[in-house]
């Protein structure tokens, strides 16, 4: 895939699990990315080493920045720099759990972040499209299918930082007619997913528990039900997104939920195991406000943006845990066949 005129665009967030993966569809388009990156005492890199260059090669079509959404100046300076023609601000403290115990700084990282960018756009005067990262958390306890006219109820901080987000992104566009949309994703993940998340919690447990190193995993709420799809799929709707020729809100997701019994499920499966001796609930994993149900509806993605997403759920877990089992060495027919000597843990 390659478009006519090369592009060049600016990715917040890029060492995360979709600024990887979006980084690489936008090199693939043959755009030239600039990736906005955190100052770490040591590498934060990983997920998008094998797309770096070296800035001493000829024609570098990657190149990364220090800088942090909560640094105003900065971004000003990166957009008059690079003058992109496309923003993704993918950047978030993203972890729900998390933003009970770090409200503030996810109010001002997840939520005031975004506005530094759009200041950042009017003050340089560049001419950008934004796309901003929103969130099915959103929707909070508005019962399922949620859909572009579901009402938010957001139930956590991280909730509430990107419903502000959500609602400065669609004022700056009605206010200054700029080109700047949210994307309201339901969850998607990949073997990329960060460790904590419920989904590579599970899969990184299962290759693990195989492995020898662990005998049981520790989880919370079992019941709750989420849409999940690959993050490859929905960096691709986030393109798109930006490609139209009008601005405008939309909601990703697959239309299908799971609960996470059906996630522990699916993923122990995969290796031949039943996953209820190797589960166990930990009532510290619940969270103060818990989101139930969400699932998509997407039909307004499908029909208006062209958008579909192109793996299931079980291929998806499968993926994940085929990959968390290769960090050990090991195939999925070995992790079959020693699935059978696996020792289960006493209650
Ligand atoms: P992720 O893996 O947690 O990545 C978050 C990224 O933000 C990382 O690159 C992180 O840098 C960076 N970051 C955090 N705080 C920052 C700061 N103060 N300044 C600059 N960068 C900062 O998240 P993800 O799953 O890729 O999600 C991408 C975006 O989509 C997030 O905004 C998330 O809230 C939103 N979202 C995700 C989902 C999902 O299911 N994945 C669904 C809906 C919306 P480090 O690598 O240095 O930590
Ligand atoms: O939890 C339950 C937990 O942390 C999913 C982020 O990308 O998607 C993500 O947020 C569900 C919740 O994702 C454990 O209570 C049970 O009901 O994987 P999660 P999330 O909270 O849905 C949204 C769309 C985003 O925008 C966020 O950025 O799983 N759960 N036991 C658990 N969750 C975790 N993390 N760990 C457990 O042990």
């Amino acid at each position: 895939m390659t478009t006519d005129v090369p592009k060049t665009a600016i990715v917040t967030g890029i060492t995360g699990q979709d600024g990887s993966y979006l980084a690489e569809l936008l090199l693939d388009q043959g755009y030239e990315v600039h990736g906005l990156i955190r100052r770490a005492s040591s590498f934060n890199t990983e997920r998008i080493d094998h797309l770096y260059q070296d800035p001493h090669e000829r024609d570098v079509k990657l190149t990364l920045h220090y800088g942090d959404l909560t640094d105003a100046s900065q971004m000003a300076r990166l957009i008059r720099q690079v003058a992109p023609d496309e923003i993704y601000n993918l950047a978030a403290q993203s972890h729900v759990a998390v933003s009970f115990d770090q409200p503030e700084y996810t109010g001002n990282v997840t939520g005031i972040g975004v506005v530094r960018l759009l200041e950042a756009i009017r003050e340089t005067g560049v001419e950008t499209r934004l796309y901003q990262a929103g969130t099915s958390e959103l929707f909070g306890d508005s019962p399922p299918p949620q859909g572009p006219t579901t009402a938010f109820r957001p139930r956590s901080p991280y909730a509430a930082a990107k419903l502000y987000a959500h609602w400065v992104v669609d004022n700056y566009r009605e206010g200054y007619g700029m080109f700047a949309v949210n994307g309201i994703l339901f969850n998607h993940e990949s073997p990329r997913r960060g460790p904590t998340f419920v989904t590579r919690k599970v899969t990184r447990a299962v290759a693990r528990i195989i492995a020898g190193l662990e005998q049981v995993v520790y989880l919370g709420n079992l019941d709750a039900e989420r849409d999940w799809g690959h993050a490859r799929d929905y960096v691709r709707a986030m393109w798109m997104m930006l490609q139209r020729d009008e601005p405008r809100d939309f909601v990703i997701g697959t239309g299908e939920a799971h609960t996470i019994r059906d996630l522990c499920r699916v993923a122990f499966g995969r290796v031949g195991l039943e996953w209820e001796p190797f589960v166990r609930v930990d009532p510290r994993y619940f969270r103060p406000v818990e989101v139930e149900r969400l699932r998509a509806d997407p039909s307004a993605a499908n029909d208006e943006l062209g958008w579909r997403p192109q793996t299931t759920f079980e291929e998806l877990i499968a993926e994940m845990v085929d990959a968390d089992l290769a960090d050990h060495g090991l195939t999925i027919d070995q992790a079959r066949e020693r699935a059978a000597t696996v020792t289960v843990a006493a209650q």
